[in-house]
């Protein structure tokens, strides 16, 4: 039988606290160590974003997370090939008080309004390229069977037990709060109503009796999965954030409602009565996708990857390792944590009217051109402004100008007449530096960029490895002006190709920049596939030729054949990035606001 308790809730947000009358016998909590099972163990590696809430159109946020995870798992597979060896999901969580209100208020019923907002998810990931192989949803039948398995091994591992709840419940978080983080505001009709300090939204009391999970014994087990694992949780602040937490009160955990009160949801396995809790629900979709609770989801968990927001991180690097290791499961492998976008400094909200519509944005300044934008300025550490002017003038300086415009200087006609891949030539551009002789051309600032390229995959890889993209793409950014720079200073279109004085020299300056084009097409594959693809394409680079581990930059000034030499360049297809249209009524209106 279930013993009833009394729920307190102080303590941290989201957490009630339980006066203790049944007996809590130690416990071990074993995990597999996840640190230990590298994801290049056997090249597996699984990626999901947050499921999002069907109350409200996706907008730019949403797209951000799903984008951040869609690099992340085209970088890996172009490190580890095969593709086939990653699986990648983002969802939407369907359940809860917030869309059973949702679904009121627009005069629909639950069922319609998740259709509706999860068909427009779905359509804008495909709009935007994300390569997932995956969309859960969490009314789907495989999602009701995996978490009412896994409620079914945390009862049986003694977890669970029943005891009254009492206390502050945001239905807009949906979270418990505790009165700490509650404050009194003026409402809409003048008189004073509770609200949560963090977000702002409406709160209400409840009580009432659930199902408590016994959270506040995993403080240890958690504390030593962090110690053990310092980049569990990228980038750092954020597991400093997490252990700081841990020092805190950690009461157990309210996991169910009413279904009186909440009938949106999964039922408790057994008992009708209560609904589990969203949250709980919502985490398990990470188990579902990969087949869980038949043993195939063995194969791929913890080789995870979490990309969520800052928001969501105590739910990601608390509950959710403390819910698997009560499981007997291991925590994550990587819980990646990235910031807000504002936008013109204001928090993104339909009462503010300032939500940035990320379908429009696509169409504006195309897929690759908006994914570049959002990737490119986006800084995991701290919230970051959206504008209009912003998307326009990185995409004019750093795609139309600076990328575009290089790969026009080594391939038209007018410099390139053979169309092809010219040779190198070692005489010009000895490997070693400081060399001196009549034919020598190469100069110091030359070994410098041939120095930056060839050591730009691994500064990508481990800019990817910490969640620094946008470093990882300012990095290809600065080699690509350092290319510009060596095409400006030996100005080719000054040499000529009849001259065999100048014509070695002409090939080898054409040949060094195509290399480090072909490393940047490369590289930018996971931010912005189809202009990578035009772009190798054009340097006549084929499919097999892409992966990063094929990369081999400059094989001739490194004493290797190139395979590339002579090679017909691939049909020219127009501009690589069209500056955008000055004249569009929409860009006039984004200058001047
Ligand atoms: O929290 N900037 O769903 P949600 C950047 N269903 N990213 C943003 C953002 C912004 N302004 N606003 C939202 C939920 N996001 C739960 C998740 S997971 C098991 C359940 C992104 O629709 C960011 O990733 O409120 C954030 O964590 C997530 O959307 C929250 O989405």
């Amino acid at each position: 039988m279930l013993r009833v308790c009394v729920l307190r809730l102080l303590g941290r947000a989201g957490t009630g606290r339980v006066s203790l009358l049944e007996d809590s016998r130690p416990r071990h909590y074993c995990s597999d160590s996840p640190g230990n099972r590298d994801l290049a163990g056997d090249g597996r590696a699984y990626f999901t974003t947050p499921i999002f809430y069907v109350n409200a159109a996706p907008h730019i946020g949403h797209l951000y997370s799903a984008l951040l995870a869609d690099a992340l798992c085209r970088h890996r597979r172009l490190l580890v090939p095969p593709a086939a060896a990653t699986r990648f999901s983002p969802g939407t969580d369907e359940h809860g008080l917030k869309i059973q209100q949702a679904a009121a208020t627009a005069g629909l019923t639950p069922t319609e309004l998740c259709d509706r907002v999860s068909a427009q998810f779905q359509q804008l990931f495909q709009k935007a390229g994300i390569s997932s192989t995956d969309f859960i949803r969490t009314t789907e039948a495989r999602h009701r069977l995996a978490v009412q398995h896994f409620w079914g091994v945390l009862k049986a591992q003694g977890l669970l037990y029943k005891g009254l709840y009492e206390g502050w419940y945001c239905a807009s978080d949906e979270c418990f709060l505790p009165e700490t983080k509650v404050a009194w505001q003026p409402g809409p009709s003048g008189d004073s109503c509770p609200v949560s300090l963090e977000s702002g939204h409406p709160v209400s009391w409840t009580k009432e009796e659930n199902y408590i999970f016994r959270l506040s014994e995993f403080r240890k087990p958690l504390q030593r999965w962090l110690w053990g694992n310092p980049q569990a949780i990228t980038p750092e602040p954020f597991q400093h954030a997490v252990l700081q937490w841990l020092e805190e009160d950690l009461p157990d955990l309210s996991v169910s409602r009413r279904s009186s009160h909440l009938h949106w949801g999964i039922p408790v396995p057994g008992d009708d009565s209560q609904t589990i809790y969203v949250w709980l629900d919502a985490l398990v979709n990470y188990l579902t996708v990969i087949g869980y609770p038949n043993s195939e989801f063995k194969s791929w968990w913890p080789a995870t990857s979490h990309i969520i927001g800052k928001d969501i991180l105590k739910f990601h690097a608390i509950y959710w390792p403390a819910l698997l290791l009560g499981a007997g499961m291991s925590p994550p492998h990587r819980i990646y944590v990235h910031s807000h976008w504002t936008v013109s400094g204001q928090k993104m909200s339909k009462s503010l009217g300032n939500v940035v519509d990320p379908r429009t944005c696509l169409d504006r300044y195309t897929v690759d051109g908006f994914r570049y934008f959002l990737l490119r300025q986006g800084v995991p550490n701290w919230d970051c402004d959206y504008y209009d002017e912003k998307v326009v003038k990185l995409l004019d300086s750093e795609l139309a100008d600076a990328l575009g415009g290089l790969l026009n200087r080594c391939t038209a006609n007018k410099i390139n007449p053979s169309g092809t891949y010219p040779a190198f030539c070692t005489t010009c551009f000895p490997s070693e530096p400081g060399l001196v002789g009549p034919s020598v051309r190469a100069q110091t600032e030359d070994y410098a960029l041939v120095s930056a390229v060839t050591t730009l995959p691994k500064q990508v890889a481990d800019h990817y490895d910490n969640f620094q993209i946008y470093k990882a793409l300012e990095a290809v950014s600065t080699c690509v002006r350092q290319t510009n720079g060596f095409v400006q200073r030996h100005a080719p279109w000054k040499l000529n190709w009849e001259s065999p004085v100048d014509a070695p020299w002409l090939g080898t300056v054409l040949h060094v920049a195509l290399e480090c084009l072909r490393v940047f097409g490369t590289l930018l594959q996971p931010v912005t596939p189809n202009l990578a693809d035009k772009l190798l394409s054009r340097l006549g680079v084929s499919a097999r030729e892409r992966s990063i581990g094929e990369l081999h930059f400059l094989p001739r000034f490194y004493g290797h054949p190139c395979p590339f030499e002579g090679r017909r360049l691939g049909p020219e297809t127009g501009l690589l990035f069209p500056r955008l249209d000055q004249s569009k009524t929409w860009l006039v209106k984004a200058h001047r606001t």
